[in-house]
């Protein structure tokens, strides 16, 4: 494989490994933004990415599709049981969350962390065209950007992380925080979603390594008396708008929303909430307070029914488990307590569902829940605006969000705060026609402007800035 000019890496490759009916074996991919942000600009350049097929113990030669180099990373069970559900998801996830639920140390964990840290590191060193470009993608990975820089001096490297940087009281838990921004600091640009998080690594630097900081500019010396500059900012994401215009345009997209709403008993007002069945997503909390509602008489099943997608996620974490079932208590008292033969308080839904369907959920749906008592982004709340043509539907907002800081015009709330999510929750029920449309227009305005080809293209401008200095 000739050497990319353009190197992404990431966690999962951006493709899934299907084996069809007569076990052959066919790649499909996957339909996430960043394949969708990054494929145009890889086509153009020869681009090649880095990641994990998705299955254990699955070793795979590189294969090229659709014009991008695929390198396939191999993880032993044993590595995935510690890298990524451990280290990843049971470490940093919950520390940079807030501690919403209990980090997890464990030396082990941490050192498969540093092991499979460095075979993507090889993996990109050796992928890279003299002088090429590697960008490194979020949590899993904080080591690769220093150890592809002692590999490939040559190289310009980008990192970006999807989720929240947490304020230096709480980083300084990490028994190996010093690494970890060690790591992070081997990129020439390291994004943030906000830029609170942007300013929370710059402290921990400043304090933990004691670098100068000034503005965005880190001074990282380099061991021999010399130091570069890295920059540390925010650059928001964003969804592909194109492919949720067109579904949202669809008369059977449409008419699948009116089918779903005629299957609920065609209740006056529909609420969703769309999440990976994750405890930073305020689920339980959005639950409660809209059972209270229930219960205080200020709504009533006959007119409005919760819709709530659960997708099943990360399910071998003990933290998951317990939430599940938590919610699903939760979802089962209510519904016993309220139900009726003809109507259901809540339509819980572990499962998970195709795109179209996404779409005819976000068009059936009058109020759309986002209530993350922490998130990086949440691209789901920019996904229903995208899909709101008619400018009709609420928005409620947890501040907690990325999102938060760009949709201004959303109802925002404070989730730890039940009454006051109920009033969210009833000012977004009863919200007049007009002021929806006002609202929605603003936000749909903001959402197409700043879609994820300005977010790649913007990250990208200040790599190349960072290279010419
Ligand atoms: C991380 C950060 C940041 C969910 N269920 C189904 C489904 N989804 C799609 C949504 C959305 C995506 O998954 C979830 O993205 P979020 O941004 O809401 O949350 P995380 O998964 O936690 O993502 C987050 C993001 O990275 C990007 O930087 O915004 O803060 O935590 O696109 O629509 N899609 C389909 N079926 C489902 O059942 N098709």
């Amino acid at each position: 494989m000739p050497a990319a000019e353009f190197v992404v890496v990431a966690n999962r490759l951006p493709v899934d490994r299907i084996i069809g009916p007569g076990g052959e074996e066919e790649w499909r991919t996957s339909p996430g933004g960043l394949v969708a942000a990054l494929e145009p600009m890889m086509r153009h350049a020869h681009g090649a990415w880095v990641g994990w097929p998705g299955q254990a113990g699955l070793e795979l030669e590189p294969l090229e599709i659709n014009g991008i180099d695929l390198i396939p990373i191999a993880l032993s069970a044993e590595e995935i049981a510690d890298y990524y559900e451990g280290f990843a998801n049971d470490t940093i996830w919950p520390l940079y969350h807030d501690v919403i639920a209990p980090p997890q140390y464990h030396r082990e964990w941490w050192d498969a962390y540093v092991r499979v840290n460095r075979r993507f590191a090889e993996a990109a060193a050796a992928a890279a065209a003299p002088e090429g470009t590697v960008w490194v993608h979020d949590y899993q990975l904080q080591l690769v950007p220093q150890m592809v820089r002692e590999l490939r001096p040559d190289v310009t490297i980008g990192y970006f992380h999807h989720i929240p940087f947490p304020a230096h009281g709480l980083y300084a838990q990490l028994p190996w925080r010093d690494q970890v921004l060690t790591g992070l600091l081997g990129a020439d640009v390291i994004g943030f979603q906000r830029a609170q998080d942007a300013t929370y690594f710059l402290q921990a630097v400043r304090r933990r390594l004691k670098y100068e900081v000034k503005g965005s500019a880190v001074t990282v010396p380099d061991g021999d008396g010399g130091s570069r500059t890295a920059v540390a900012r925010a650059f928001p994401i964003s969804i592909d708008t194109a492919p949720y215009l067109e579904l949202a345009a669809r008369p059977e997209v449409q008419a699948r929303a009116a089918e779903i709403r005629a299957s609920l008993g065609n209740p006056s007002k529909i609420l969703l909430g769309v999440d990976r069945l994750d405890y930073t997503k305020g689920i339980r909390h959005r639950i409660k307070a809209y059972g209270e509602l229930l219960e205080d008489g200020r709504l009533d099943v006959e007119d409005v029914t919760f819709v709530q997608v659960a997708s099943p996620s990360r399910e071998r974490v003990d933290a998951y488990v317990h939430l599940r079932d938590e919610i699903e208590l939760a979802v089962g008292r209510i519904n016993g307590d309220h139900d009726t033969m003809g109507h259901t308080a809540i339509r819980y839904l572990h499962q998970g569902y195709p795109r179209e369907e996404m779409v005819a959920l976000y068009l059936a749906a009058d109020v759309m829940l986002v209530t993350a008592l922490r998130d990086g982004m949440n691209l789901v709340a920019k996904e229903y605006v995208a899909t709101r043509a008619d400018n009709r539907g609420v928005l409620v907002l947890s501040e907690f969000t990325g999102a938060a800081d760009e949709l201004r015009q959303a109802v925002r709330v404070n989730p730890h705060d039940i009454a006051g999510l109920k009033d969210a929750i009833m000012t977004a029920v009863e919200m007049p026609g007009a002021e929806q449309s006002k609202r929605m227009r603003s936000l749909r305005r903001r959402v197409l402007e700043n879609d994820v080809d300005a977010w790649s293209s913007s990250f990208l401008a200040a790599l190349a800035e960072v290279r010419g200095r």
